[in-house]
């Protein structure tokens, strides 16, 4: 039996309204690749929703996570629905430009944007231009999150960034924000300064809804975040995930097999390794992982497939997902 997918969004008359003064929207994180956008939604919800990896280009969908906070006493309570994105590139393949799409499609909806950058970084790469230049194209308020101030010496070596950002943008930011998403600093802050943008409105989601993803979406991801993590140049870019089967079985461990597609025989060479221990350590890592995030025992099956040039190919990219 197929496991439920997460619910999808109540219509918002369905659920009880808020009190007064409850906030809902949308956020989006957006910036070059690696500047840390997942880490920060992870950092925001308090759990790993999002891939991480040392490695630019991880995130090749738009990422829904939200954040209720319930009214209290003192509280009205809110709801913010964070949309982590791609990094922005210019498009190599047609899955960049899906990939762009996501983004896209994620300022469209932003009540706020988080535009995210490298402290470190001296000048505007040219993937930092070009997610500028996407910015400008949406009308909501734009926070300026300049991430890893843990690696400056002092936070004031950021302050020539801010200038570059303005220019870029051709304005300042509505406000600018050093942070830390790896070790939780100022990140506080920038969400106080995000919810005083979010506009008064009902909850879109049950309260104790994370996600809208189906858990298949999740454990393709984790075991991609996984190849990521143990292999190097091209072969993360030329793999994708697709969860073939995903039986819960009453008494027993979830079942899931899954294909890994490879562009090239080569590829497919190195994932699988000696013996197949390059596959095994994979699938062990994956497993672990995948476990702690739905909470059970899983079996899991992993095939190594050759789709010559799937990230160009109109038919493939729809198969996974990508171009609906
Ligand atoms: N030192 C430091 N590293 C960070 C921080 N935030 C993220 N990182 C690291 O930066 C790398 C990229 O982080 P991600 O969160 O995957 O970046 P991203 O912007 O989502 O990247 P893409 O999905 O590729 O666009 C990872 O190795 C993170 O651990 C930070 O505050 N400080
Ligand atoms: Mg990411």
């Amino acid at each position: 039996m197929e496991p439920d997918p997460t619910p999808t969004p109540l219509p918002s008359d369905a659920l009880t309204p808020g009190p007064d003064g409850h906030k809902s929207g949308y956020v989006a994180l957006v910036g070059a690749p690696n500047v840390g956008k997942s880490t920060l939604l992870n950092r925001w919800l308090g759990t790993k929703l999002s891939i991480v990896s040392p490695r630019p280009s991880t995130t090749r969908n738009r990422v829904l996570g939200i954040l209720t906070e319930e009214a209290t006493e003192d509280d009205p309570g809110h709801q913010l629905v964070l949309l982590d994105t791609p990094g922005v590139v210019r498009p190599k393949y047609k899955l960049h430009q899906h990939m762009m799409r996501d983004v896209d499609r994620s300022l469209g909806d932003a009540d706020v944007t988080v535009l995210m950058a490298d402290a470190t970084e001296r000048e505007l790469t040219h993937d930092a231009r070009q997610a500028v230049e996407r910015v400008q194209m949406s009308s909501a308020p734009v926070l300026l999150a300049l991430n890893k101030i843990d690696k400056l010496g002092l936070v004031d070596e950021a302050l020539p960034l801010v200038e570059v950002y303005t220019e870029a943008l051709g304005r300042p930011a509505d406000a600018v924000v050093p942070i830390s998403a790896q070790h939780g600093r100022g990140t506080d802050a920038l969400l106080e300064l995000v919810l005083e943008r979010i506009p008064l409105g009902p909850p879109y989601y049950p309260a104790d809804q994370l996600s809208e993803h189906p858990e298949r979406f999740f454990i393709s991801e984790i075991i991609r975040e996984a190849v990521f993590h143990q292999f190097r140049d091209e072969v993360p870019y030329a793999t994708q995930v697709v969860v073939v089967t995903y039986e819960e079985r009453p008494g027993r461990k979830d079942f899931v097999a899954c294909d890994i597609v490879v562009e090239r025989d080569s590829q497919k060479a190195i994932l699988i390794g000696k013996g197949g221990r390059a596959l095994k350590r994979l699938g062990q890592a994956a497993r672990e992982e995948i476990e702690a995030f739905l909470g059970r025992g899983v079996f899991l099956q992993l095939f190594v497939k050759t789709r010559a040039d799937w990230r160009d190919r109109d038919g493939h990219l729809r198969e996974y997902g990508f171009g609906r």
